[in-house]
């Protein structure tokens, strides 16, 4: 191939608006929070932001519900402010990347409200209708066309009363889902995305982009002993019509323009072999994937809400299997957190005595990778997650529907939901960035809408990045890294002690050039000895006479005489 792309050597870093930085006093994160804070950004040295949704929407799940697709949200600010930021944006040498949420709308987007208003509506077809199930009244329990659950409980079906069908919702009952067999409603998504691209956008992430092509016949799942309802994935996860739809995206949208884009499909349990063909350049459908098996692995039997310790046998694993499998085509993203995700100081982690060091591990071999890292606000301070009491405190729609299923028709008490919510709710990600140690974390000067989290004396981004042991700079040296070095950013991955139970070693090589990193992801101390790669050659930089270590984690022990052993959570990086 030729020159790699520009993103190969870029860094991204998320902004979820709600709970990054408010300037009215709302309480409620908005654009004027994020120009006040451009600089923090520019500063860590990211290349492109990602801007969790900013459009209109009734917020039932913090805007990945959208009533209208090309305007901004008055909570957040205006349109004329959106286009202020982006200026400033551009001016700082970054570039800004949307949110696309078009597997769904909100029930309140114009497009519903016509649909639901009558089966004959021009616009009927533009979601999934269906009558209730045969011999069944609607209304019914079990009536619903099939037996899928939704991501958020209860059934994905909703029953509209005043024309007694079914509307399909993957997520929350006010998120219906578009049906993308209908070719307006993709002409209509692709002239919205042209809209923002004129305005002068940077590209998109893309919502859970691979459920947009459905089986036709929606068929039943399977279900377990005693439930009703059952996993609908295998009908909607890279449906049968996903990458011609990709495909059809890219040339209605990007392949005319002359510009640098970035498109990341956002895609819930997407294989290896579908993710290369979706990144294949030759495929012409979009640039990279987050896809979600190493987030999944602590799910235990009962979910994300049943979290089990971390086996980092099996993280290694999985991640060298995507490092391999998009390794000579296609691209990965690299990402452990997000707004979606708990804080993985706190999840992969310890924050409590060796925050710092365990932050700064898991940065060195995320980064490490081969792939664009992501950063999830917050991340970059070492934010964790957050000790809520009761569930009064929690916000989102998945945690507190998950609450109300569990103790109402599942009968389960109180105490026995909280755990599983306090170590995996959504909301861990959410409350607000710690900016000072002033009231609020320096977040709002009003109420917040979600709790800040009581550790912000401890952990917030002015103290970290005066501090010695700075997670921020950490971040910052990484960064710099990825954009000095092609080894970084393009060399293969070689994953080293596969069986070893705390150690992350790796390698990566770029023609005679080659890197170790070496990760004791423990708080005991780890001895390195004897350490080979898979041609069986005994590495050992430290012992050398110059140890060429480019970062880690801790000072310098290279000339040490215990060089050879990592202190708890130490990482290293050095060139062979
Ligand atoms: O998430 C898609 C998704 O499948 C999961 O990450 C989901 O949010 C949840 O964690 C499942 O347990 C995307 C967005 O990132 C998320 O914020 C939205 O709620 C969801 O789509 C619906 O738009």
């Amino acid at each position: 191939g030729g020159v790699a792309p520009w993103w190969t050597t870029a860094v991204v870093y998320q902004i979820y608006p709600r709970s990054f930085a408010d300037s009215n006093g709302d309480g409620v994160g908005d654009l004027g929070g994020i120009r006040q804070h451009l600089d923090h950004l520019a500063d860590l040295g990211v290349d492109v932001i990602w801007l969790s949704p900013v459009y209109p929407s009734p917020q039932h799940d913090n805007g990945y519900d959208i009533s209208d697709y090309q305007n901004i949200e008055p909570l957040f600010g205006t349109l004329d402010e959106f286009d202020a930021l982006l200026a400033e944006v551009h001016e700082r040498g970054m570039r800004l990347v949307m949110d696309l949420v078009v597997n769904h709308t909100s029930d309140e987007h114009p497009w519903f409200v016509e649909s639901k208003s009558s089966p004959d509506n021009p616009k009927r077809d533009w979601y999934w209708w269906r009558d209730a199930r045969g011999g069944h009244q609607p209304g019914e329990p079990g009536a619903e066309p099939t037996n899928w659950r939704s991501f958020f409980s209860g059934p994905s079906w909703q029953l509209d009363e005043a024309t007694g069908q079914y509307y399909l919702h993957l997520f929350a009952v006010q998120q219906p889902d578009l049906n993308w067999e209908n070719p307006d409603v993709r002409a209509a998504v692709y002239a919205m995305m042209n809209w923002w691209l004129d305005r002068g956008v940077d590209g998109f992430r893309m919502d859970v982009i691979n459920f947009i092509s459905k089986h036709l016949d929606l068929p039943e799942a399977p279900v377990a002993p005693g439930e009703t309802l059952a996993d609908g994935a295998p009908f909607f996860i890279s449906g049968p019509r996903i990458h011609e739809f990709l495909h059809e995206m890219n040339e209605k949208v990007f392949a005319g323009r002359d510009a640098q884009f970035i498109t990341v499909g956002e895609m819930p349990g997407v294989t290896i072999d579908d993710a290369r063909q979706f990144t294949d350049p030759q495929s012409a459908e979009i640039d990279m994937v987050f896809q979600f098996e190493h987030v999944g692995l602590d799910h235990g039997p009962g979910g994300k809400f049943d979290p089990q310790p971390l086996d980092l046998v099996a993280l290694k694993h999985s991640l060298a299997r995507w490092q391999e499998g998009l390794g000579t085509v296609g691209w990965n993203s690299l990402y452990l957190d997000n707004h979606d995700q708990p804080r993985l100081v706190s999840r992969f982690g310890d924050d409590g005595e060796y925050r710092y060091e365990s932050a700064t591990l898991w940065a060195t071999a995320l980064h490490l990778h081969r792939g664009t890292p992501y950063i999830y606000q917050g991340e970059e301070i070492g934010m964790t997650n957050v000790p809520f009491e009761s569930i009064s405190d929690y916000r989102d729609v998945e945690t507190l529907n998950h609450y109300l299923e569990a103790t109402g028709e599942r009968g389960a008490s109180a105490e026995s939901v909280m755990p599983g919510i306090r170590s995996s709710s959504r909301d861990n990600a959410r409350t607000p960035v710690q900016w000072n140690d002033g009231p609020q974390a320096g977040f709002t000067t009003g109420e917040p809408w979600i709790g800040v989290n009581p550790n912000y004396l401890e952990v917030n981004a002015e103290r970290d990045r005066a501090s010695e042991r700075s997670v921020f700079r950490f971040y910052q040296r990484l960064i710099e890294l990825r954009h000095t070095s092609d080894l970084v950013a393009l060399g293969t991955f070689e994953l080293l002690e596969a069986a070893h139970p705390t150690l992350y070693a790796f390698t990566r090589t770029l023609g005679d050039e080659k890197l170790l990193v070496v990760a004791n992801v423990s708080g005991e101390p780890l001895e390195l000895w004897p350490l080979t790669d898979g041609a069986g050659t005994l590495l050992a930089p430290w012992a050398g006479d110059e140890p060429h270590l480019l970062i880690a984690n801790l000072p310098a022990s290279a000339a040490a005489p215990d060089a050879g052993t990592l202190a708890p959570w130490e990482a290293r990086v050095y060139r062979l």
